[in-house]
C-alpha cells in the first residue's frame, strides 16, 4: 500500500545506512521520537554474504544468503528489541528488502549468520532452503544472454529474467520462492515492521510482486490499527528511456522518484535557475505525488552507483544539500526520505565500495553523539545536522496545506507559503535577498529554524516577525553559509 502508516502527523522518513540495530533503538529514544520523524529505513535485515575483497563493502548486505535475521546491523534479538523501542516512541521501521536476487554467481562460504552457501552451479542456500531449481535459467528462453547477465536495459526480458551484476536470480514466477520470500517478509512483520523499501523492484515481474504482496500478513495489532496493511515502496530507477517505467510498479505501493534528486541537483548546482520550480513536482513528468518517495541523494548515487551522476547533490556539498533538503521538505511533492551517511577516504568520487566505520574485523562501530549533537567516527548523521533536523517539525506542520505565495526574482532568489502554516524562502544567487514578502502566516514573532532552535527562552537564531497583514522582511546574504530562511505555526516565540 502507499500509507507509510506513521503516527499522526509525521510525514519524514530517514535511512539510517549501516547502522546497529542497537544504535537505531536509541536514536529512536533519544532524537527521531522527539524530533517527529515517522520512521527509519533500516540496512538490509537478513543473513548476506562476508565480503573480504574489497574488505568488508557496503554492498556485501546486497547479497542475501538466508532470510534468517542475523546481518552485520546485528542479530535477530537485537532487531526485535530495535522494533519495539521505536514503535513505542512512534517511530515506524522499514526493512530493506532484498527479494530480488541471491549472492553474486561463483561465491561458497558462510554468511554473516554462520550458514554455509554455494552459489556456484549448485545454487545452494540451505538455510532457506533454495536450490538450483529456485533460480531463473541461464542461456534459455527466460534469458538469453551468454553470461547469464543483464546486458541491455532495452530488453525487458534480460531485465528481469537475467542476473543483476551477477547476482542469482529467484524465479519469483515459482509458488515455492513466493512462499518462502512471503514468510521471510511476514516474519519481518510480525515482530511490528512496518512496511518495506523493495530493492531491485525494476528486476522483478509487476506480477510477481503483485502476488507476494498479496500474501504478506496485517502489520502486528500491538502497534498499530487493526488490518493495517504493510507500506510498500520500490526501487525502481525511471529516467525515461527504458521501456520499464515506475507506473508498472505503483498499483501495489509507492516508487523511488529518482528524477526528483536529479532536477534538484541540475537546480541548485545552477544548471537553471530555482524560480523554474514555481511549478516542482507532477507537472515535471514525475511520478504522481501519492505514488512518489523523494529524496535529494540515497546510499547508491552519493557514490556513483544506481542513477543519477554528478548532479547528485550530498554531504560532500553541504551548503546545496542542506539548501535542497530544506526545499524539499518545504515543498508539497512526495513522501519524504533523508539520508544519513558515513565519510569515506577518496570520496565522493573514489573507493564507493568502503563499508561503515569498523574495526579490523568489519564489526561496525557504535556510533558516538558529540556534545553538540552531531555525530563523530566516520558518521555524517545528516538528518542531525540542525538546518535539516529542524524542517521535519516544519513539514509535519504545513502537510495537508497547498502552496501559495509562491515569489521569485526570475533567478536563484525563491519563497513559498504553506497555506498560513509555513513560510520558507532560499537565495541562490551570488547577490543578496533583501525583501518585503508575503508568509501566509497569522501576526507575530516566529524563529527561523535554520539558523537557530526554539528553547524555553525564545530562538537562538533569526527572530523574524510577520505583521498583521502576513508580511515579514527577509533577507539572505549571499555569503551565509545557510542562505535559507524558514517559520512555521509551531516555531512561533
Ligand atoms: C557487487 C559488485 C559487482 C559484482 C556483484 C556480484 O559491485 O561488481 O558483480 O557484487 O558479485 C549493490 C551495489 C553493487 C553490488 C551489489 C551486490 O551497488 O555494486 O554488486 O550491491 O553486492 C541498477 C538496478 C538497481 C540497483 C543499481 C545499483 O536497477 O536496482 O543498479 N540498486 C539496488 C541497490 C544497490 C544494490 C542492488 C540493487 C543489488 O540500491 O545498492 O547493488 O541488490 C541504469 C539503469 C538502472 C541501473 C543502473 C546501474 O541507470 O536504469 O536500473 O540500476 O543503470 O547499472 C544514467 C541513466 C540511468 C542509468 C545510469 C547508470 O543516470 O539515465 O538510467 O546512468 O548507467
Amino acid at each position: 500500500q502507499h500509507d507509510p502508516n506513521c503516527w499522526a502527523g509525521r510525514h519524514v522518513i530517514v535511512h539510517l545506512f549501516e547502522w546497529k540495530w542497537t544504535d537505531i533503538a536509541a536514536e529512536c529514544e533519544r532524537y527521531l521520537g522527539p524530533k517527529g520523524f515517522c520512521g527509519v529505513q533500516v540496512s538490509p535485515a537478513n543473513e548476506h554474504r562476508v565480503v573480504t575483497d574489497p574488505f568488508r563493502p557496503w554492498w556485501e548486505r546486497y547479497q542475501p544468503v538466508g532470510y534468517n535475521l542475523n546481518s552485520r546491523s546485528g542479530n535477530d534479538g537485537e532487531f526485535k528489541d530495535m522494533v519495539s523501542r521505536c514503535n513505542n516512541v512512534g517511530v515506524r521501521i522499514y526493512v530493506d528488502a532484498v527479494i530480488n536476487h541471491m549472492a553474486g554467481a561463483g561465491m561458497s562460504g558462510t554468511g554473516s549468520g554462520g550458514s554455509y552457501f554455494d552459489s556456484g552451479s549448485a545454487l545452494s542456500f540451505p538455510s532457506v532452503p533454495f536450490g538450483p531449481s529456485d533460480f531463473n535459467c541461464c542461456n534459455c528462453a527466460g534469458c538469453s544472454t551468454s553470461g547469464c547477465n543483464i546486458e541491455n536495459y532495452g530488453d525487458v526480458n534480460q531485465v528481469r529474467n537475467c542476473r543483476l551484476v551477477g547476482l542469482t536470480d529467484l524465479a519469483l514466477g515459482n509458488e515455492y520462492v513466493r512462499g518462502k520470500v512471503a514468510d521471510f517478509l511476514n516474519y519481518c512483520i510480525d515482530i511490528g515492521v512496518a512496511g518495506f523499501r523493495v530493492d531491485a523492484s525494476k528486476h522483478m515481474w509487476p506480477g510477481d510482486m503483485q502476488n507476494i504482496a498479496g500474501r504478506l500478513n496485517n502489520l502486528n495489532g500491538a502497534y498499530f490499527n487493526s488490518g493495517a496493511r504493510p507500506f510498500i515502496f520500490q526501487e525502481v530507477i525511471d529516467l525515461g528511456g527504458e521501456p520499464i517505467k515506475g507506473t508498472e510498479y505503483t498499483g501495489i505501493g509507492r516508487v523511488t522518484e529518482f528524477n526528483y534528486g536529479g532536477h534538484l541537483g541540475r537546480a541548485f548546482r545552477k544548471q537553471f535557475s530555482l524560480s523554474s520550480l514555481s511549478n516542482f513536482g507532477e507537472g515535471w513528468g514525475m511520478l504522481s505525488s501519492g505514488n512518489a518517495v523523494v529524496f535529494i541523494d540515497n546510499h547508491d548515487n552519493q557514490r556513483g552507483h544506481g542513477a543519477g551522476g554528478a548532479d547528485i547533490l550530498t554531504f560532500y556539498v553541504d551548503k546545496w544539500y542542506k539548501m535542497a533538503n530544506a526545499f524539499m521538505l518545504a515543498h508539497e511533492y512526495g513522501f519524504t526520505r533523508l539520508m544519513s551517511s558515513y565519510s569515506w577516504d577518496g570520496g565522493p568520487s573514489s573507493n564507493d565500495w568502503i563499508g561503515p566505520p569498523s574495526d579490523g574485523s568489519g564489526n561496525t562501530n557504535y556510533v558516538p553523539i558529540n556534545e553538540d549533537g552531531t555525530c563523530g567516527d566516520r558518521w555524517m548523521c545528516e538528518h542531525r545536522w540542525r538546518q535539516i533536523g529542524n524542517m521535519v517539525a516544519f513539514r509535519n506542520a504545513v502537510t495537508g496545506q497547498g502552496t501559495n505565495d509562491w515569489w521569485d526574482n526570475g533567478n536563484n532568489q525563491i519563497a513559498f507559503a504553506r497555506g498560513n502554516k509555513g513560510f520558507i524562502a532560499i537565495n541562490n544567487d551570488d547577490y543578496n535577498m533583501d525583501e518585503w514578502l508575503q508568509t501566509g502566516l497569522p501576526s507575530g514573532d516566529y524563529c527561523d529554524v535554520i539558523s537557530g532552535d526554539v528553547t524555553e527562552n525564545g530562538c537562538t537564531g533569526t527572530t523574524v516577525s510577520v505583521d498583521g497583514n502576513g508580511f515579514a522582511s527577509v533577507f539572505l546574504s549571499s555569503q551565509s553559509t545557510d542562505p535559507v530562511l524558514a517559520i512555521h505555526e509551531n516555531s512561533k516565540v
